[in-house]
C-alpha cells in the first residue's frame, strides 16, 4: 500500500455545504484525525454539481488559521490581550451586563450581528432571544441596514411584510434585467442559485437575453449586454420605464387591477418622468429606454432584479419599490419566468405570515430609534446610528455592546467614530473567529466555531432558492481549541445573568426541563420543525418519506430538490394585507419621488463613489487566507481614463479620495469600462489593529471613512445606509 493510499484510508470524506455566500455550494470535507485538511466541491450536489469558488476551497485555511482566536481573550489596559478561562470570562461578563441592565434597563444594551450570522439557524435565534429577552428597549442591529433594509421596507409597503422579496425565476425567464448586482462575482444575493454564471448563460442559450444596468462594465456585464447608468439614478430610470409603459398602453390595467390597488396613482406619479426628461441624469438614451420598456412588457416571462447597487443609494427603498412596480405593470409578477415569490410551503403559511406582517408593521411604526427616530425593520435599528447611540447622553444610551459575526468598524459608515465610541463603553464583547478592527476595540473576544464546526440548516435563505431546495449538515469537525457556538455562549450568558424578565424566566424553565431529560437546551428542534412542515417535509410522520433534519443529513447529505420550479399564482399568500392585494399608493413613496427632484449635490465633489466586490474577498474577513491573498492584493480604486487624464492621474498612481465626510488614499487602476464620473472602490479593507497578520500586512484603506453616519444621510423610512453614489473628488498624492 502506498503512503497516499494509507492517508486515503485514514481520511474521512464528509459531505456538507459552504456558507460563505448565499450560493451555498455543496462541499466535501476531508477530515484526518479530527482535523479538516481539505475542501473540494461536491460533484453529487444536485445544483452546484462540482462547482466551488476559490473562497470555498480556501476555507480550510480559515478553520486552521494560526491567527484564529481559540480561547477567550480579555483586553489589558495597554490594549494587548490575555487568555482567560471561559468561566472567568462568562462570570465577569454576566455580572457586569446584569448590573448595567439593573441600573439602566434594557435600553443600555446594544447587540449587533453581522453577515455570517444569517448562515446559521441557531445564531440569529440566540441574538433575538437574548436582545428581546432583556426587554423591548434593547438596541438590536444587523448588517441588514447596510444591505437589505431598503428592499425590506419596500416589501413591507407593497406586500405588508418585509420578508416578501420576489426573486427572478432564473430557470424559466426569457429576459433578465440585472440592475446593480454582479452575480458573476457575488454568486447571487437574495437569490440562491449555485452555478449562477451557467444559469445566466442558459437564459441566452434558450433564446433569451440578459441585460446588466450598472455604472461599471462588471464581470457580469462583460459577458452579457451592458447598459451604463450614472450612479444613484436608478429610480429615475425606473420611473421612466413605467412612464413609457403607461403612455404606450403596455400595461394590462385589468390584470394589474386584479392584483394591486393604486395603479392610477402610480401612473399619475410617473407621468412627468419621460425618458427625455431623465436621460441627462441617468445617461441612458430615451430610445434605448423605450425599447427596454417594450421588451419587458412584450416578453412573457421577463424579470427585473436589483441588489446592492439598487439598495444602497440614497433612494434604495424607492428604487426597490419601483423594480417591483415595473415587474407588476409589465405583467411579470408572480408568473413563470418573471419575478416570483418563494415560499416554505407549510400548511397555514398565509395566516402565519399575515399575523407576522401585522406585528412587524406595528413594530415599525411604534419603535423608533433614539437617534434619528428611524422605525425598526424586522426588529432592528439602523447600525449607522450605533456610534451616536453610544456617545449621546440620555435615557437608553448604549453602555454595553455585544458584537457577533460582524465587523461594523469596517462595514458601517464612519468606522473611525464607531471604533472610538466602542472604547467609551462600560462593556464590549465580540464573538468572532478573529481579532478584527472591531473586536480589537472590545473588552472581550470570545472564540466561536466556524461553519464546519457546527450543524446547520440555512433557514433565512429557504425562500430565495431559484430551485426550491433543502440541505442540512452535521458538524464536520469538532470545534478548534476552546471555540463554542454562538447559541451555547449566549445561552450560557443568559443562564448566568440574574436578570429575570419573562423571556429569561421562560428560557430558564426550558433549560431545567431539558436537564431533567438529560439534554441541553438546543434550537435544533426549531430548524427540524421548519423542515418537517415545509414543502417536502414529513409533516411529523404524516407524509411517508418526507424530510426532517435527521433525514436530510442521514439520507440526503447532498441536499434535495423539493420542487423543480417555484410555484407561481401565489400572490394572495405572499401579500399579507388582509385583502391579499398589493398596495402601490403610499404617501411615503410620493415623498421619496418628490425628493428625487429637489436633491442638491454638494459643490467640489463632481465624481460618484460606487462599491466593487472582489472574487477573493468576502466583505472584510477572508484577508488572512494565504490562498486568497496571493499576488498583489489590496484595494484599488477604478476610474475612467478620461476622468484621470483631466486630473493628471496615471495608471497605478496613489490617489487621495475626498468626500464631504472623510478622506482616504489608495492606488488607482484606469479603465474605459466604467461610466465617466464614477470611481469604484471595494469595501472591507483597512486592517490595522487586529490579530490577523496577513490581513494587517496588506491593510488597505477603509472606504467607509468616505461615507456618512449623519441621520440626514440615512434613508428616512428604512434606515438604510447610504453607500453608493456618494459625492467625491480625487487627486494625485
Ligand atoms: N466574492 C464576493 N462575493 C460576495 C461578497 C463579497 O464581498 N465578495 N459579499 C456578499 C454580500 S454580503 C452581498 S450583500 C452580496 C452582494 O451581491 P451583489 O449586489 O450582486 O454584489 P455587488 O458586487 O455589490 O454588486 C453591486 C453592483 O451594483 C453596482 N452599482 C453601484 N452603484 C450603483 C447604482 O447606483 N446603480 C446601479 N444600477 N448599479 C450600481 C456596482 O457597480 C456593482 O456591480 O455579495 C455577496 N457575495
Ligand atoms: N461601503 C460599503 N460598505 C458595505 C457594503 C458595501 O457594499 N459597501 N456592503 C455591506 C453589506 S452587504 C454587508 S452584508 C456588510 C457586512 O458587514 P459585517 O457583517 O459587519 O462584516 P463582515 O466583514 O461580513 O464581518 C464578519 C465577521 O464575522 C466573523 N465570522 C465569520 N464567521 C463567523 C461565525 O460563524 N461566527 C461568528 N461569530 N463570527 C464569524 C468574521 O471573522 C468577521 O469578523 O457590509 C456592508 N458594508
Ligand atoms: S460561491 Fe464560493 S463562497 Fe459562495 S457558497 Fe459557493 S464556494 Fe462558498
Ligand atoms: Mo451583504
Amino acid at each position: 500500500m502506498t503512503t497516499e493510499q494509507k492517508t486515503e484510508q485514514k481520511a474521512e470524506q464528509k459531505t456538507t455545504y459552504c456558507r460563505i455566500c448565499e450560493s451555498l455550494c455543496g462541499m466535501v470535507a476531508t477530515v484526518e484525525d479530527g482535523r479538516l485538511v481539505a475542501l473540494r466541491p461536491d460533484k453529487d450536489h444536485p445544483l452546484s454539481t462540482g462547482f466551488a469558488c476559490p473562497k470555498g476551497i480556501a476555507f480550510t485555511e480559515v478553520v486552521n488559521d494560526p491567527d484564529r482566536v481559540t480561547s477567550p481573550l480579555r483586553r489589558r489596559e495597554d490594549g494587548s490581550y490575555e487568555e482567560v478561562s471561559w468561566e472567568e470570562a462568562m462570570s465577569d461578563i454576566a455580572a457586569r451586563l446584569g448590573e448595567i441592565h439593573r441600573r439602566h434597563g434594557s435600553g443600555a444594551i446594544g447587540c449587533y450581528f453581522g453577515n455570517p450570522a444569517a448562515f446559521s439557524y441557531a445564531h440569529p435565534l440566540a441574538m433575538m432571544l437574548f436582545s428581546h429577552g432583556l426587554g423591548l428597549g434593547t438596541h438590536l442591529y444587523s448588517a441588514s441596514s447596510q444591505d437589505t433594509h431598503s428592499r425590506f421596507m419596500a416589501s413591507q409597503l407593497l406586500y405588508g411584510i418585509p420578508s416578501a422579496v420576489p426573486i427572478p425565476d432564473l430557470n424559466r425567464t426569457r429576459l433578465l434585467v440585472v440592475i446593480g448586482a454582479n452575480p458573476l462575482v457575488s454568486h447571487g444575493s437574495v437569490l440562491t442559485a449555485p452555478r449562477i454564471r451557467e444559469r445566466l448563460h442558459a437564459v441566452v442559450r434558450r433564446g433569451g437575453r440578459v441585460i446588466v444596468i450598472d455604472p461599471r462594465r462588471t464581470e457580469t456585464a462583460a459577458q452579457f449586454e451592458w447598459l451604463g447608468i450614472t450612479p444613484d439614478t436608478d429610480a429615475l430610470m425606473l420611473l421612466s420605464l413605467l412612464q413609457v409603459m403607461f403612455a404606450e398602453n403596455l400595461v394590462d390595467l385589468r390584470r394589474v387591477g386584479s392584483q394591486a390597488d393604486g395603479v392610477d396613482w402610480l401612473a399619475q406619479r410617473c407621468a412627468p418622468f419621460t425618458p427625455e426628461s431623465t436621460g441627462a441624469a441617468t445617461g441612458i438614451a430615451p430610445d434605448t429606454l423605450r425599447a427596454l420598456a417594450r421588451d419587458l412588457a412584450g416578453t412573457p416571462g421577463a424579470a427585473v432584479y436589483g441588489r446592492i447597487g439598487t439598495c444602497a443609494g440614497r433612494s434604495g427603498m424607492l428604487t426597490s419599490y419601483l423594480i417591483d412596480a415595473v415587474n407588476l405593470c409589465a405583467g411579470n409578477l408572480d408568473v413563470p419566468g418573471g419575478s416570483v415569490f418563494g415560499e416554505l410551503g407549510f400548511p397555514g403559511e398565509r395566516w402565519v405570515m399575515q399575523a407576522l406582517g401585522a406585528v412587524l408593521r406595528f413594530d415599525h411604526r411604534r419603535h423608533r430609534s433614539r437617534i434619528g427616530g428611524f422605525g425598526n425593520i424586522i426588529r432592528t435599528e439602523p447600525a449607522t446610528m450605533l456610534a451616536s447611540e453610544i456617545t449621546t447622553p440620555g435615557d437608553r444610551r448604549i453602555r454595553a455592546l455585544i458584537v457577533s459575526a460582524g465587523n461594523p468598524v469596517l462595514s458601517v459608515p464612519n468606522g473611525d467614530e464607531l471604533r472610538t465610541a466602542i472604547g467609551e463603553l462600560e462593556l464590549s464583547v465580540a464573538l468572532d473567529i478573529y481579532v478584527t478592527e472591531t473586536s480589537a476595540a472590545c473588552d472581550y473576544v470570545l472564540p466561536v466555531t466556524t461553519m464546519y464546526e457546527r450543524d446547520d440548516f440555512p433557514l433565512p435563505f429557504q425562500t430565495f432558492h431559484a430551485t426550491p431546495f433543502r440541505q442540512a449538515t452535521e458538524a464536520v469537525v469538532a470545534p478548534r481549541g476552546q471555540a463554542r457556538n454562538e447559541w451555547d455562549i449566549i445561552d450560557d450568558l443568559m443562564s448566568r445573568m440574574a436578570t429575570r424578565t419573562p423571556v429569561f424566566a421562560a428560557l430558564a424553565a426550558l433549560r431545567t426541563g431539558a436537564r431533567v431529560l438529560g439534554r441541553r437546551l438546543s434550537p435544533r428542534p426549531v430548524a427540524d420543525a421548519v423542515i418537517r412542515i415545509s414543502r417536502g417535509g414529513d409533516l411529523f410522520g404524516l407524509r411517508r418519506g418526507g424530510l426532517s433534519f435527521a433525514r436530510l443529513t442521514g439520507d440526503h447529505p447532498h441536499g434535495r430538490v423539493v420542487a423543480e420550479q417555484i410555484r407561481t399564482g401565489v400572490l394572495k399568500n405572499a401579500v399579507t394585507y388582509p385583502d391579499g392585494r398589493i398596495r402601490l399608493r403610499h404617501d411615503e413613496i410620493g415623498a421619496e419621488v418628490d425628493i428625487l427632484e429637489s436633491r442638491d449635490d454638494p459643490e467640489g465633489f463632481p465624481l460618484r463613489l460606487i462599491g466593487m466586490r472582489e472574487v477573493r474577498s468576502e466583505n472584510s474577513w477572508l484577508h488572512n487566507a494565504p490562498l486568497l491573498m496571493r499576488g498583489d492584493r489590496g484595494p484599488r480604486a477604478l476610474m475612467h481614463t478620461a476622468d484621470a487624464a483631466r486630473r493628471g492621474i496615471a495608471d497605478g498612481d496613489e490617489i487621495a479620495v475626498r468626500s464631504p465626510y472623510g478622506k482616504i488614499a489608495l492606488p488607482v487602476t484606469l479603465t474605459d469600462d466604467i461610466v465617466t464620473g464614477t470611481v469604484a472602490i471595494p469595501h472591507g479593507w483597512g486592517h490595522r489593529r487586529g490579530g490577523w497578520r496577513l490581513a494587517n500586512a496588506v491593510g488597505g484603506a477603509n472606504v467607509n471613512e468616505l461615507t456618512s453616519n449623519a441621520p440626514e444621510d440615512v434613508e428616512a423610512l428604512s434606515g438604510m445606509a447610504w453607500l453608493t453614489g456618494v459625492p467625491i473628488e480625487v487627486e494625485r498624492t
